[in-house]
């Protein structure tokens, strides 16, 4: 409740007078709940006459940090938070399920069976990185939805650059490198019937203050992490904010003027375009030149013989 009168404030200071009147409680009592705050790690700055302001949050994404400065309208107003889950793509299945507002967020400290694509695992250690799941409820055909995955990846790039001044780039369709390294898994599920689209669950992993030692052997020289490549640790919630925001504004942007403008966003992040690419799709590999996407968010590779393939989903490795 003290947490939602700071919320309100935006950022500037509460008076005594408000809180107290906020909790219930006489003016004296109020330090004994600012005192909590400061216990759960918020740093608190007093001033006489004007109240307190909180100056730090705490690096964690209980809910409260969240909420705290959260400037969407839509996007993770209802916040599912669990210390630790097997994987926030099957809570935010089941909230989807049982009728979740569009927005609501499933978010865990920790994952123990992260996943991937194709049933491959997703390394989720506690506290090092934003494992969430976020439910949209899109009126498009279903042709439609992985335009949604590369949605997400422009507003999970724009999020970091905003909040680290890191330029990470975006492989089709759904990573997010930086140096070469991947800091970003995107899983786009779906709950549908054959021609409506009920939820579109959007999964993002991102490490974000994960020392090299922090991942297992094998993905070391594959993954990264904001720390690693920045050398400054940054908050969670901060940034799962600043991902809600962006994501927020593109998806309305689709939703009225649809995808061609994603498109351009996407294209002048995308570092696998214009290069000869290979993509191992589950009937094999091809290789060629990446010439583009498509309005669907189809990759169209150029075969050496000349024709194109439309790749509607693979894992691409790039060459040269
Ligand atoms: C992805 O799959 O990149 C999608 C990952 C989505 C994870 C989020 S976390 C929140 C939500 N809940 C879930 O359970 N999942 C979503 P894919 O393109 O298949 O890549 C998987 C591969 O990435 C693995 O086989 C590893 O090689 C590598 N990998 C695993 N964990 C990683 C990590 N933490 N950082 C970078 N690479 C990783």
């Amino acid at each position: 409740m003290l947490l939602q009168a700071f919320s309100e404030a935006e950022g500037s200071y509460v008076s005594g007078q408000k809180m107290s009147e906020v909790l219930g409680c006489s003016r004296t009592a109020v330090w004994k709940h600012i005192e909590d705050l400061r216990k759960e790690g918020y740093e608190l700055e007093a001033v006489r006459k004007l109240g307190y302001k909180i100056v730090k949050v705490p690096d964690k994404i209980s809910g409260n940090e969240i909420r705290l400065g959260l400037k969407t309208k839509r996007l993770g107003r209802h916040i599912h938070f669990e210390e630790s889950v097997g994987s926030t793509q099957k809570t935010a299945h089941a909230l989807a399920g049982s009728g979740a507002e569009e927005g609501t967020i499933a978010v865990a400290d920790q994952q123990t069976e992260g996943r991937g694509r194709l049933s491959r695992s997703w390394h989720s250690p506690k506290g090092k990185g934003i494992w969430m799941s976020t439910i949209l409820r899109p009126e498009i055909p279903l042709n439609k939805t992985p335009q949604l995955t590369l949605l997400a990846a422009v507003a999970i790039v724009q999020a970091i650059e905003e909040s680290t001044g890191l330029s990470p780039d975006i492989k089709w369709p759904n990573d997010i490198l930086i140096n070469g390294r991947k800091a970003v898994g995107i899983l786009t599920e779906l709950q549908a019937e054959a021609d409506r689209v009920h939820s579109v669950i959007i999964g993002t992993g991102l490490n974000i203050n994960h020392e090299k030692n922090d991942f297992p052997e094998e993905l070391h020289g594959i993954a990264t992490s904001l720390r690693m490549e920045s050398g400054q640790k940054f908050n969670r919630a901060q940034i799962i904010q600043e991902i809600l925001l962006k994501l927020e504004t593109l998806y309305d942007q689709y939703l009225t003027h649809g995808f061609k403008p994603v498109k351009l966003l996407w294209e002048s992040y995308a570092i696998s375009l214009n290069r000869r690419i290979t993509a191992r799709t589950l009937q094999g590999a091809v290789s060629g030149r990446a010439i583009g996407i498509d309005d669907e968010g189809v990759l169209l590779l150029q075969k050496d013989n000349g024709e194109t393939e439309r790749i509607y989903s693979a894992d691409i490795e790039l060459e040269g």
